[in-house]
């Protein structure tokens, strides 16, 4: 079991919020995803440690990217 927490720039309301659940939760091994619209930091469970370049590509699919 692993949990990583990322930061999304760019999501104003709660239709980008499930965009971007929906394209984290496609990665291998994750098992659940938790995105904050207010601060827009994502909280990933998985299986096995995912790489931040996955969660990255599968934020780009969404439309947005991870804050530097
Ligand atoms: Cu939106």
């Amino acid at each position: 079991m692993s949990t990583t927490t990322h930061t999304v720039a760019g999501m104003p309301c709660s239709h980008c919020v499930s965009a971007v659940t929906e394209e984290i939760s496609k990665i291998d091994g994750v098992t659940a995803v938790d995105v904050d619209l207010t601060t827009g930091e994502v909280t990933v469970e998985s299986d096995q440690p995912v790489a931040t370049e996955a969660v990255a590509a599968a934020v780009d699919e969404a439309g947005y990217e991870l804050a530097p």
